[in-house]
C-alpha cells in the first residue's frame, strides 16, 4: 500500500499537530515526571541516574521531533530541492546539551532539574556518544548536518547505524588496549525506528543478459543474497530557525528472522546462521589505517548504506514526480570521501536495469547528480578493491564500472590522442600488480564537481592525486575549506567564554561569526583582558580536576597547558612533539631553561588497533610521563598526561582549556584539520606548520598571532627529491641525538632498550614524515612560545585576536558556498506555530 498522493496534489495536507509545547520551569518539570512514568515505568524513589537521563531526553525529544515534523511537512509541500550527504561516518558526539541548547530553553531545564534536586551537568554526564566515526571525516559530517540545519537547507544525511562504534580507548600499563564500545546498551532515546520503511539490498551471485519484449538489450541480475535495511532516524535542529533535518543511519537485518526451509529439515543453526551474517553488515566501524583484512564487510557495508540510501531518495522524489530526468533538478547527492562511491554505479544500475533508461540519458542524469569530497592526499589511504572481490558481492556494479571506464577513456582519448600513460593513469583499473577498481577515479568520473577542504590541499589535488581529471575537467574543481560549529564548540563547550563574548558584541555571533571581528578593540581592554584570562583560568581548573577523575594525576591549571589531541599518526608527528618535550626535559636537568614557563604537556587520540607504530607512540608518551612526572629534579616543571579515549564529549573539555594548540604535521600531509579551528575558536595560540587549513589560520588571525615553523610543502618535496638523509641530521645535532638516546637506551621503557626500536629505526632510516628535518625549528619556536607566555597581557591580547578573527572558519561558512557554487540549493524557512524560537 502506498499513500494516495494523487489524491492531495496540488492541495494542501492537514497540518501536522500543532501541540503547543509549554516551556515553562513548571511544564518541564510536570513532562519529565510523565516520562519518568510513561517510558522507564520508574517512580522518583527508585529511578537512576540514567532513568532521569533518559526521561529528560525524551521531555526533550518531542520538542525536537515537533521541529522535524514541520520541517518535513514544509519541505514536502515546497518540492524543495534537497541536499543528501552520503557519509560511512558521523561522530554527532552527545545530543541532550546540544537539543537543550538549539531549543533555546537552557536556563529552565537548569532550574527544572534542579528542583528536582537533580543537576543537569550530571544528566548530561550520563549519555554515551554515539562513536560513529573515526576521527576528522565524521566530525565534519556532523557539524556539516549543524550547519544545514540553520542554514534551512533541506537535507539528508544518510549512513550506517554500526552497533559497535569507534573503540573505547583504555590505557594499561601505558598501553593502548581497546574496548568494544557498547553504546546502545542502555537505549538510545534520540532515534527513531522506522522498520515500516525497509528495502533489501542485494548481493553477489552473477548477471543474465538477454532482450526484453520490446527487443531491448537487458541484464538481470541474479543475486545470491539479500538483507533488509531498516532506516533509524535521528533529528538535527537548527540553532535559532525552526528548520530541523534527519540523520538516517541504516541498520541491516535478516530478511526473515528464520530460513523456515533449514527449521524445517531440523537444522537449526543453519537458520539462525543466515540471520547472524546478515546483520553482521551494520556490526562494526572499521577503524582508518587498517590493513587489508577481511575487508569484504566494509565493502558490503559501503554497498548496504549507499543502496539504501539512493532507493530512499527516489522513493522521496517519486512521491512529487515521475520524470527521472529531473531528478538532478531536485536532489545533489554528496559522496563524503570515496567510502560511498559506489553509489555512482548504483544510480546506474537503478536507472538502466530498474527504470528501463538508456545508458547516455543515465549517464546525464548520474553525473548531474553527484558531488565528490576528497579527504586525503596519502595515496596509501586512497581507496581502490580488488577486482575479483568486487565483482563477487556487486557482479552486476563490476560490470557498469567496466562501462564506464570504456565511455571515459575513450573520452580521455579524445582529448589527448595516444597519450597511454595518462589513460592507464586515468582508467578506473589499476593494472599494476593485482588489477583493482580506483574509488577515487569512479569518484571524479560520476561527478560534476570535486572539492578538497582546505586551499593548500585543493591546489595539491591538482597538481598531484587528480592532476590528470584537472587536467581534463578543470571547471569541476573548486575549494571548500572546512568549518566547524560554534555551537557545540563554543557555545556548549565554552559557556563562560560565550557569554563573555556576547555581553562584549551581542548574541548574533553564533549564527554570524563574523561579527566576532567585533572583539578586536577589546584586545587592548585591560579588564576585558582580565575576564578572558579568568574565563581560560577556569576551563583550565575545570580540565584538571577531569583529568584527576580520569589519571589520577594533578596538574597546576596555573602551567601553560599544551595540547595535542588528534588520531595517533606518524604524519601528524606526535613523536616530534615528544621529541622537545624530551629535550626540554634534558635542559632543565642540566639547569637550562630555568627561566621558561612551567608547562603540562596532555595527550589524547586513538590509534588503530593494528598500527603498531601508532600504539608505540602512545606507549612513548606515557613512558616519558612516567619518568618526567616522577623526577624530583623536575618538580613540577613538565607534567605530561595521556588523556585516555579522546572522543566528542572529552574534546568538549578540552578544547576550551588549552593556551597552546599543536597542529604540528608534516606540511602537505593534512588535508585540512578542524581541530586546529576548534582550539583557535577557544582562544588557543597554534604551534603549526604550513599546512591543511593551518596556511588560511595563520593568515586570518596574523602571522604575529601564530608560532608558525618548519619546511613548507614545496620545500618537504625538494627536501626527498634532493635525497633526504635523515641520520644526516642526526648526526649534526647534538640535543636531537641526546633525546632520541635516551629513548633508545631504554629510560622511558623500564630499562628496555628494545621497545622504542621500531619507531626509532623508522626516524633513522625513512623518517617518511620529516620529523627530524623539522626538530631543530619546533624547538626553538617552542621556546618562543615559553618567552611569549611568560608576557601575559600580550598572550591574551593575541587569544582575544585569535577568537575575533575565527569567523570564517564556522561551518556555516563552508556549507553557504557548498550551497552557492556546488549545490545551488536555497534556504527554505519553516514556520513552527505555536512556538517562539527565542535563544537565551
Ligand atoms: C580527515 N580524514 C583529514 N579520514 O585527515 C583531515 N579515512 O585533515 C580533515 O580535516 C578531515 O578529514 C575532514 O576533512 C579522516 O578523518 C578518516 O577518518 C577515514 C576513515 C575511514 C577511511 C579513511
Amino acid at each position: 500500500w502506498s499513500f494516495p498522493m494523487e489524491k492531495f496534489r496540488g492541495t494542501i495536507l492537514h497540518h501536522p499537530p500543532s501541540h503547543c509545547f509549554d516551556n515553562s520551569v513548571e511544564s518541564i518539570k510536570a513532562d519529565l515526571t510523565e516520562k519518568l512514568f510513561s517510558m522507564r515505568a520508574k517512580f522518583p524513589e527508585v529511578a537512576t541516574l540514567n532513568d532521569y537521563y533518559l526521561a529528560l531526553s525524551y521531555v526533550v525529544r518531542d520538542r525536537v521531533l515537533h521541529r522535524w515534523i514541520h520541517s518535513a511537512h514544509t519541505y514536502f509541500q515546497q518540492a524543495s530541492r534537497t541536499v543528501v550527504y552520503l557519509s560511512a561516518e558521523y561522530l554527532m558526539g552527545p545530543q541532550l546539551g546540544n537539543n537543550i541548547l538549539n531549543l533555546g530553553i537552557r536556563k529552565q531545564v537548569e532550574q527544572a532539574v534542579a528542583e528536582m534536586g537533580l543537576s543537569l551537568e550530571d544528566l548530561l554526564e550520563q549519555e554515551e556518544e554515539p562513536g560513529l566515526g573515526n576521527g576528522g571525516l565524521g566530525r565534519l559530517a556532523a557539524c556539516y548536518l549543524d550547519s544545514l540545519a540553520t542554514l534551512q537547507i533541506p537535507a539528508f544525511g544518510y549512513g550506517i547505524r554500526y552497533e559497535f562504534g569507534i573503540f573505547d580507548q583504555q590505557i594499561k600499563d601505558g598501553w593502548q588496549v581497546e574496548v568494544t564500545d557498547r553504546w546502545l546498551r542502555l537505549g538510545n532515546p534520540w532515534e527513531v525506528p522506522h522498520p515500516e520503511r525497509r528495502y533489501e539490498v542485494r548481493f553477489g551471485g552473477h548477471t543474465e543478459a538477454g532482450y526484453d519484449a520490446q527487443g531491448r538489450y537487458r541484464v538481470r541480475w541474479v543475486p545470491e543474497r539479500s538483507v533488509m535495511g531498516t532506516p533509524f532516524d535521528t533529528p538535527v535542529l537548527g540553532y535559532g530557525v525552526g528548520n530541523a533535518i534527519i540523520l538516517r543511519l541504516w541498520q541491516a537485518e535478516a530478511r526473515e528472522s528464520f530460513d523456515f526451509q533449514a527449521f524445517n529439515l531440523g537444522n537449526y543453526y543453519k537458520a539462525v546462521d543466515d540471520k547472524v551474517m546478515s546483520e553482521n553488515i551494520t556490526k562494526v566501524l572499521y577503524p582508518n589505517d587498517e590493513p587489508e583484512a577481511g575487508r569484504r564487510l566494509r565493502l558490503e557495508q559501503q554497498y548496504f548504506f549507499v543502496a539504501c540510501s539512493l532507493a530512499d531518495m527516489l522513493r522521496i522524489f517519486f512521491q512529487r514526480d515521475t520524470d527521472l530526468d529531473r531528478l538532478p533538478d531536485k536532489f545533489v547527492v554528496q559522496l563524503n570521501d570515496t567510502h560511498p562511491a559506489v553509489a555512482v554505479a548504483e544510480m546506474m544500475r537503478l536507472l538502466i536495469d530498474d527504470n528501463g533508461l538508456e545508458w547516455d540519458r543515465a549517464w546525464k542524469i548520474t553525473t548531474g547528480v553527484f558531488a565528490y569530497t576528497n579527504h586525503t592526499l596519502l595515496p596509501e589511504a586512497l581507496e581502490t578493491w580488488n577486482v575479483d572481490l568486487f565483482g563477487k558481492v556487486l557482479p552486476r556494479h563490476l560490470e557498469i564500472i567496466y562501462e564506464i571506464n570504456h565511455r571515459f577513456l575513450m573520452e580521455v582519448n579524445r582529448f589527448f590522442p595516444g597519450d597511454a600513460g595518462r589513460l592507464s593513469r586515468m582508467s578506473l583499473f589499476s593494472e599494476a600488480g593485482e588489477k583493482r577498481v580506483r574509488m577515487a577515479n569512479l569518484a571524479c568520473v560520476g561527478s560534476r564537481a570535486i572539492n578538497g577542504v582546505a586551499a593548500l590541499h585543493t591546489d595539491l589535488l591538482k597538481q598531484t592525486v587528480l592532476k590528470d581529471f584537472h587536467e581534463l575537467w578543470p571547471e569541476k574543481f573548486s575549494n571548500k575549506t572546512n568549518g566547524v560549529t560554534p555551537r557545540r564548540f563554543m557555545a556548549l563547550a565554552n559557556p563562560g567564554l560565550a557569554d563573555l563574548i556576547t555581553q562584549s558584541i551581542g548574541a548574533t555571533w553564533l549564527r554570524d561569526m563574523d561579527r566576532l571581528k567585533g572583539l578586536e578593540p577589546f584586545a587592548r581592554d585591560n579588564a576585558f583582558r582580565d575576564q578572558w584570562a579568568e574565563v581560560k583560568h577556569q576551563c583550565k581548573v575545570r580540565l584538571a580536576a577531569m583529568i584527576r577523575k580520569k589519571t589520577g594525576m594533578a596538574v597546576d591549571p596555573d602551567t601553560l597547558f599544551d595540547i595535542q589531541v588528534k588520531r595517533i599518526h606518524e604524519y601528524k608527528r606526535q613523536h616530534l612533539n615528544v621529541l622537545n618535550i624530551i629535550t626540554h626535559y634534558r635542559r632543565l636537568k642540566q639547569g637550562l631553561d630555568m627561566d621558561a614557563p612551567a608547562r603540562t604537556f596532555i595527550f589524547g587520540g586513538k590509534a588503530a588497533p593494528g598500527y603498531v607504530l601508532a600504539k608505540l607512540m602512545i606507549r612513548l608518551i606515557t613512558g616519558v610521563a612516567d619518568v618526567v612526572n616522577h623526577d624530583p629534579d623536575i618538580n613540577g616543571r613538565i607534567k605530561v598526561v595521556f588523556y585516555p579515549d579522546f572522543n566528542v564529549k572529552n574534546a568538549q573539555h578540552i578544547y576550551p582549556a588549552a593556551d597552546l594548540s599543536e597542529q604540528i604535521s608534516t606540511a602537505g600531509k593534512e588535508a585540512s584539520g578542524t581541530g586546529n579551528m576548534k582550539f583557535a575558536l577557544n582562544g588557543a595560540l597554534t604551534i603549526g606548520t604550513l599546512d591543511g587549513a593551518n596556511v588560511e589560520i595563520c593568515q586570518a588571525v596574523g602571522p604575529e598571532n601564530f608560532f608558525l615553523f618548519g619546511l613548507t610543502a614545496d620545500q618537504v618535496a625538494a627536501t626527498r627529491q634532493a635525497g633526504y638523509r635523515p641520520c644526516d641530521v642526526y648526526d649534526g645535532n647534538e640535543e636531537l641525538r641526546a633525546a632520541m638516546g635516551m629513548i633508545s637506551g631504554g629510560l622511558f621503557s623500564g630499562g628496555d632498550p628494545g621497545m622504542f626500536a621500531p619507531l626509532i629505526d623508522s626516524l633513522l632510516n625513512e623518517d617518511r614524515f620529516m620529523v627530524l628535518a623539522d626538530y631543530a625549528a619546533y624547538v626553538q619556536c617552542q621556546e618562543q612560545v615559553g618567552r611569549a607566555f611568560l608576557k601575559p597581557d600580550h598572550w591574551h591580547a593575541m587569544s582575544i585576536l585569535n577568537v575575533a578573527r575565527m569567523g570564517m572558519f564556522s561551518s556555516d561558512r563552508s556549507i553557504a558556498e557548498y550551497c552557492r557554487d556546488i549545490w545551488h540549493v536555497e534556504p527554505v524557512p519553516v514556520v513552527v506555530p505555536d512556538e517562539t524560537c527565542d535563544i537565551d
